[in-house]
Order: C-alpha cells, then sequence, then structure tokens
C-alpha cells in the first residue's frame, strides 16, 4: 500500500522497505530541530528529552557551531593525516589545556574512542609496565556499553548485544560495577593493564555509583599500577554537571574518552586524552584514521567546546537536574518507582517488569503530549534534555510527563 508522500508513514515505510531493521524507532518523523525542540513532518513540536543519547547538549543546530561548521566548510574540509592543516593544531591545543592532559588522540565516533584507548592501554602494557608480550587483560564492568564493534560487544554482558557475534575478543575480565572488592580481587592479576568504566553507566539504565566508588576506582588503579580509562562518552561535556562527571569526585583518569557532544550532534567526533607518558607509546603508523582530526572536525569541536564553557552548560545542568529529579519526586506516581541521575543525565524506573510495555506506552503518550523520550533496557526511561533547558521549560516539561504517566 503507497503512503501519501511526505506523510509520517510515507517515511516509515521508505525506511521499512530500503534500511536495515536494526532500530525500532518510536513512530515519529523529525524534519526540524532548534535548541531544545524538534519538529515533526506535520510540524509539530516536541521537547527533545533524548538530546541523541547527550551527542546536542548544546541543543539542536546551534547556531556558534553551526557558522564554524558552514564557514570551515567552504575553506577546507579534509586532507588526510598525511599533511597538515591550520585547524588541528589550535583544537589540540585548545582540548588538552580544558580537560587537563599532555595531548589528544582525535577520533570519529565513541566506539573507536574506546578502541584507540585500549590500543594505548596495551602499547603502555607491554612497553611501560612490562607485562609479556600478549598476555595484557583489560576489566570492565557488568552492564558496560561502549559501542558496536566486535572489541566492543566482546565487553558487553547484554546478549542483545554479543548474541551470534562470536568468535569473541579475549583478554577481557567483567567485574560488578560499584563494586570495590571485586576490582581489587581482579587487580591481583599480574598482567592487567587497564580498567575502562563509565562513570554513570548510561545505556544500563543512568546506573549511578555509590559516592567514593571512583575515588576508590583511582585509589586501587594506582595502588596496582593498572591505567583508569574513563569512558565520558555520554557522561562527558556538562552532561551531569560537570565538563565531566569523573570531577564530582576530584580524580583524573589516566585515559579519557570523549564523543557526542564534542560536535553538538554536527558529526562524529571524539577524542582521546593522556599525558606523554602513556599518549607517546603510539608512535607514527601505529594507529589512525581517515576522518580523524579533520580541519572540518577541529572548527566544529573548538565551536562545540566554547559553547559549553561561555553559555556555563555544566552549571545549568547542575541546576537544572536537581529541579526535575526534584520535581518528579512531586508527581509521586506508583508507576514511578525509581528516580536517579546527575545533572541532566537522568531516568525514571517505571514500576514493572523488563518485559512490560508500560514504559513503550508511556513514551507514546509523552510523543503525543509533546515530549519525545526513549525506555532502555523495556521499564526505564531516560531524560535527558539538552542542556540550554530552562526552568520554565522543564516546568513545561514536567506538566507533559506528569499528565502522561497519570493516564496509566
Ligand atoms: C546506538 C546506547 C546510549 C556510549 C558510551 C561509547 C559509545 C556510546 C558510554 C559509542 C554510544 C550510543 C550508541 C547508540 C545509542 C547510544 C546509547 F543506548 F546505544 F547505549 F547512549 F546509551 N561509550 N552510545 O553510550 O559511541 O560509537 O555510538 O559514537 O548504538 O544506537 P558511538
Amino acid at each position: 500500500m503507497k503512503s501519501q508522500v511526505n506523510t509520517p508513514e510515507y517515511f516509515i515505510q521508505l525506511e521499512d522497505k530500503y534500511g536495515a531493521h536494526n532500530y525500532h524507532p518510536l513512530p515519529v518523523v523529525l524534519s526540524k530541530g532548534e535548541g531544545v525542540f524538534v519538529w515533526d513532518v506535520n510540524g509539530e513540536k516536541y521537547f527533545d528529552f533524548l538530546s541523541a543519547y547527550s551527542a546536542v547538549n548544546q541543543g539542536h543546530c546551534h547556531p556558534h557551531i553551526l557558522s564554524a561548521l558552514t564557514q570551515q566548510a567552504s575553506q577546507l574540509t579534509l586532507t588526510s593525516r598525511a599533511f597538515y592543516n591550520d585547524k588541528l593544531g589550535e583544537y589540540e591545543k585548545f582540548i588538552t589545556e580544558i580537560m587537563g592532559y599532555d595531548k589528544v588522540l582525535p577520533m570519529n565516533t565513541g566506539v573507536e574512542g574506546g578502541e584507540t584507548a585500549i590500543k594505548l592501554a596495551k602499547k603502555w602494557a607491554y612497553k611501560v609496565k612490562g607485562i609479556e608480550a600478549n598476555q595484557a587483560r583489560i576489566i570492565f564492568a557488568k552492564n558496560n556499553f561502549w559501542g558496536r564493534t566486535q572489541a566492543a560487544i566482546s565487553a558487553s554482558t547484554d546478549p542483545s548485544s554479543y548474541s551470534d557475534y562470536g568468535p569473541f575478543m579475549p583478554g577481557y575480565d567483567i567485574i560488578e560495577y560499584n563494586n570495590l572488592e571485586a576490582l581489587e580481587i581482579a587487580f591481583q592479576n599480574k598482567n592487567v593493564a587497564a580498567f575502562m568504566v563509565e562513570p554513570i553507566q548510561g545505556e544500563a539504565g543512568v546506573v549511578v555509583p555509590d559516592n567514593g566508588y571512583l575515588k576508590g576506582v583511582r585509589d586501587l588503579c594506582t595502588k596496582y599500577n593498572v591505567l583508569l580509562i574513563a569512558d565520558e562518552v555520554q557522561t562527558g561535556l556538562c552532561r551531569t554537571g560537570k565538563m565531566l562527571c569523573v570531577e564530582h569526585e576530584q580524580i583524573k583518569p589516566d585515559i579519557l574518552i570523549l564523543g557526542k557532544a564534542l560536535s553538538g550532534g554536527f558529526m562524529p567526533i571524539s577524542a582521546v586524552l593522556a599525558d606523554d607518558e602513556i599518549m607517546l607509546c603510539i608512535q607514527p603508523g601505529e594507529h589512525g584514521s581517515t576522518y580523524g582530526g579533520n580541519p572540518l572536525a577541529a572548527a566544529v569541536g573548538v565551536a562545540s567546546l566554547e559553547v559549553l564553557i561561555n553559555e556555563k552548560l555544566a552549571e545549568n545542568a547542575e541546576l537544572m537536574g536537581q529541579y526535575l529529579r526534584t520535581q518528579l519526586q512531586e508527581i509521586n506516581h506508583p508507576l514511578i518507582s525509581t528516580i536517579r541521575g546527575k545533572g541532566l543525565l537522568n531516568a525514571i524506573v517505571i514500576d514493572d517488569t523488563e518485559e512490560s510495555d508500560t514504559a513503550w506506552q508511556i513514551c507514546l503518550e509523552m510523543a503525543k503530549n509533546g515530549l519525545l523520550a526513549k525506555p532502555t533496557h523495556g521499564n526505564i526511561i531516560r531524560f535527558a534534555p539538552p542542556l540550554t533547558i530552562s526552568k520554565n521549560q522543564i516546568d513545561d516539561c514536567l506538566g507533559i510527563i506528569e499528565k502522561s504517566i497519570k493516564r496509566f
């Protein structure tokens, strides 16, 4: 049956027929984004409470980033790293000074950042720590998520991420998240190169560890000469109320991974930061990427970071996040069993089984009322609007959330 052109059904049917079925999106077809809002093809307006999984912290189509993009796009977009360009060095200086590291290795997607961090840790393990060749081990926490490559899903404990994708990358050990005893036991193995961990587990459902966990991780990594890799692809860049989530516990990871909002949603940009002792373990020809560090990404990266700083988005995320969580408590609806998060990375747990589709139905109802959010792991709904959101806009969203959930 042919749908009428330019209706939501028309676009959905096109994707169904010609696109891989590796997603199950909410039945909303978007055509415009600006700040905290997106519009569908019928001109319906929505609050975006997903922010493309924290890639549009600066808000959709931020004008400052847009102008940097358009200006550079007409100048020079890609040289490959066979040559230098006049944008990469400035960006590298800017981001390393902001984040407090000697150097940055520029990549594109978040998962490439994870792969790069693990390769760096292994190089360091063999060349500095002195682990025997091919014996280096990387520790991950249960329910971690750092992307969809073979190396990433080899670390996954979620069957929907790893089933039927074997054989898997060897050399990994998995321990409980938020458990320092388990970590110290794993560190008895002298071949451990690194522990790679999210400061808050995003995909797992915005799982916030106990206060002191990250400090404990830092101390154990130092004690056992194991590198601490912080995956801040989702929690970083002001999302949790600080430039970096690890700042809540005043710790410095040995290797830092950034992505998503590093471009404000304009293109894939990721970055791995480390000090010289680690970063210089990779020498020319030992790692790279066609687009990694391209001048367009460098210009967009600078503009994206400028917006975060100049618009004080960490401070706003902290304030608006506290307000949102407090007001969500006020709704006091029996279906909302838990409210958790830091800054504007939040989630509510719907008091139902993971198999039930109540959370999905609530998201459909919120969409009807003008707010877009999506469940993760069945009964958890993530609430993560752009960090530019105002108190009045939060109040409007709370009205929509309350009205929608009261239908159940
Ligand atoms: C999808 C999830 C979120 C990440 C962390 C690395 C990466 C991600 C902490 C890899 C990516 C994305 C992947 C995207 C949806 C989204 C997601 F639900 F899939 F898990 F945010 F929670 N580290 N997360 O969260 O970055 O290679 O994607 O740029 O796969 O649909 P990427």
